[in-house]
């Protein structure tokens, strides 16, 4: 990572804009419990940031499913996430997000989204701040997902801006991996167990100033 001038914000989803991560974890349950799959926050928890199809692979454990089951339990596990999705307005929006949002616009940065989720747009019009990105990212963009750093280079690139000009703000460890693989700036929000490897971590965004992240990251990319 150099001290390239910082051009672009990219920020996840779920966990760092909202945390419609309880939904993807109420949904996961739902479906675990009527396939008699043992499954638990923790178990929820490590599914973060991770894409749908990898994240049933990773219930299912080993258990035999075919094609057509695979593509019933997503689907399933999908309307039940838009289900509970129908209930969120701005106010799921998590403390400091609009915020630190509106500052780095307003001094000329970029900002984007770059989620795992193919519900992203969905999220964000149900937030009512679509407006506030120039590009969105999302589980259709690309085929490779995160940990691999496939989602936030095709952010970078239809920014017109380098990686190392980007800063990813990320809650999950396979998008902080993500991230770092790509060469990003990186915000961890989180405990250090689960960020701890980005470039800066914060508790949440909460009270985070476009001129504290600036500064925090300037200090550790000299
Ligand atoms: P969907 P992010 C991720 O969103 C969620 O953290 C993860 O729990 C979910 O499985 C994934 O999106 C796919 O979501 O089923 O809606 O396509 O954190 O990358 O914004
Ligand atoms: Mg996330």
């Amino acid at each position: 990572m150099t001290g390239d001038e910082i051009r672009a914000f990219i920020f996840d989803l779920d966990g760092v804009i909202t945390d419609t991560a309880e939904y993807h974890y109420l949904g996961w349950q739902r479906l675990a419990d009527e396939e008699g799959i043992p499954f638990d926050r923790e178990a929820g928890d490590a599914l973060r940031g991770v894409a749908r199809r990898d994240a049933l692979m990773a219930i299912l454990d080993g258990r035999p499913a075919t094609d057509e089951q695979v593509e019933e339990m997503m689907d399933r596990k999908n309307r039940y996430y838009v289900e509970l999705l129908a209930g969120i307005d701005q106010d799921a929006v998590l403390a400091g997000v609009l915020e630190l949002i509106r500052q780095a616009r307003g001094a000329g940065l970029r900002t984007a989204v770059g989620s795992a989720s193919k519900n992203a747009t969905t999220v964000l019009e149900r937030l009512g701040i679509a407006e506030l990105f120039d590009y969105v990212a999302d589980g259709t963009t690309v085929t490779v997902h995160k940990p691999a750093p496939d989602l936030f280079l095709t952010v970078a690139r239809q920014l017109g801006v380098s990686p190392t000009q980007a800063v990813v703000f990320e809650d999950a460890t396979s998008g902080v991996e993500a991230a770092l693989a790509g060469g990003f700036a990186t915000v961890g929000l989180g405990p250090a167990d689960r960020v701890g490897d980005a470039d800066v971590v914060y508790a949440d965004l909460a009270d985070v100033t476009l001129e504290r992240v600036l500064a925090d990251l300037a200090a550790v990319r000299r």
